[in-house]
């Protein structure tokens, strides 16, 4: 189904920006998105009606609060696919999810396993890895990119072995814009009983995505890059991997009892929840996930699909430019480009004053940059409210860029 997108616009108070007198083009979505009313009023409403602590006090309000906090959980269960509440963990975001997975491995794993992650990982998915393999002695490997930037499934299947204990991927490259195939490699993983670890960053604000379709034993992702608030993000795990798995954190609420030498832990998920928690950023992220679900996922997909081949078609018109991962129909909504001899916070400094928002730099994965001989990309990155003349004021502003850049050189 085609989105309405200019009835999807009116619900963001914020896309009626102008910045610097220009109409605001936001396509900085991989970084955060923005927040429709529906996730804004909700919040306010928690703050203003029922702001409370939850699961410690008998009053009303708490009861209410506790009542929409366990809901949000209930709430992001369902969207999953997750079976219940006892799966879906609330954290601070995707990297404090993967840092609970992989600081608890770290006492399990030992010398000679190995840990196996792809060259496309983003930072939140390699220094946790890097660190358990460190405490552990176990070695870290990697699944290596083809020169259209996907993943080179032949040698990743050849890294995975008896020795391999873990396997952990991001869904969706947040510089290539590559879809990996999830399933096969989380298939491939549990024929030697390795544990996945899906980082879903990029993929569960964008896609539809089912964790028991795909068979992850964990999967981590943050509010903020779905419409919904920052300081909130999900573990989502197997109830027996949760089970087998330590907290990170101690305190208050992650407890079932305590004496003065010892304590024990609370039940799932709560006991990966140590002390008071984002209540309003639940509220928040509940909203998010009805208004996404009300628009639909696979409907969000279509329109980011269409956006970024238009993208991907005018972009490859504009001189000197070159754009950085597979074709428009592997891809998730967003492109990364350079203009050759053109500064990349350059190129972000020039659209910026276009009232386009991009980010530029090496987005949190410098391995891969430095693998791509680059310093870092352009990058454009798409969500449900963006629109094909957005792309079009895109293409043109980075016409007008070469352009400059070519008199400058003349010049010179
Ligand atoms: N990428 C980007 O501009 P946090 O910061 O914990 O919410 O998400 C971390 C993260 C993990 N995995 C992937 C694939 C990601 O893209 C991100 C966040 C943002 O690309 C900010 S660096």
């Amino acid at each position: 189904m085609t989105l309405n997108i200019r009835k999807i616009r009116e619900d963001f108070p914020i896309l009626k920006r102008k910045v610097y007198g220009k109409p605001l083009a936001y396509l900085d979505n991989a970084a955060t998105t923005q927040k429709p009313r529906q996730v804004i009023q909700a919040m306010s409403d928690y703050y203003e009606n029922y702001n409370s602590n939850v699961h410690r006090a008998v009053h009303k309000l708490s009861q209410e609060a506790t009542q929409a906090y366990d809901d949000a959980h209930e709430k992001v269960a369902e969207f999953t696919g997750a079976e219940g509440i006892e799966e879906i963990a609330f954290t601070k975001n995707t990297t404090e999810s993967i840092n609970i997975v992989a600081n608890s491995l770290s006492g399990k794993l030992k010398k000679g396993d190995e840990i196996v992650l792809t060259q496309m990982e983003h930072h939140s998915n390699i220094v946790p890895w890097q660190q358990a393999a460190k405490r552990t002695g176990a070695k870290l490997r990697y699944a290596e990119i083809t020169g259209s930037g996907e993943l080179n499934m032949q040698q990743l299947q050849s890294i995975i072995s008896k020795k391999t204990k873990v396997v952990a991927f991001t869904h969706v490259s947040n510089v290539l814009g590559t879809v990996n195939p999830a399933k096969e490699i989380i298939a491939a993983a549990k024929e030697v009983g390795a544990i996945t670890v899906l980082d879903a960053a990029q993929s569960v604000p964008h896609m539809p995505v089912n964790v028991k379709g795909l068979g992850c034993d964990f999967m981590a992702f943050s509010s903020h890059k779905m419409l919904g608030p920052p300081g909130i993000g999900v573990l989502y795990g197997k109830e027996d991997m949760l089970e087998k798995t330590e907290p990170l954190l101690f305190g208050g609420d992650m407890i079932s009892e305590v004496s003065f030498q010892d304590a024990s832990w609370n039940e799932l998920p709560w006991k990966f929840e140590a002390g008071t928690p984002n209540m309003a950023g639940a509220v928040g992220l509940a909203a998010a996930v009805d208004y996404l679900q009300k628009i639909g996922m696979e409907n969000i997909h279509e329109h980011e699909k269409m956006l970024t081949a238009r993208a991907m078609k005018k972009l490859a018109q504009v001189d000197e430019l070159t754009i950085y991962g597979p074709e428009a129909a592997k891809r998730g909504g967003l492109v990364a480009f350079n203009i050759r001899g053109v500064h990349t916070h350059d190129v972000s400094a020039l659209l910026d004053a276009q009232g386009i928002a991009v980010r530029g730099g090496h987005h949190c994965a410098m391995p891969l940059a430095r693998l791509l001989g680059i310093a870092g990309t352009t990058r454009a990155s798409f969500y449900l409210y963006n629109t094909p003349e957005e792309v079009d004021k895109l293409a043109e502003a980075l016409e007008m860029v070469t352009k400059k850049m070519k008199i400058a050189t003349i010049r010179k």
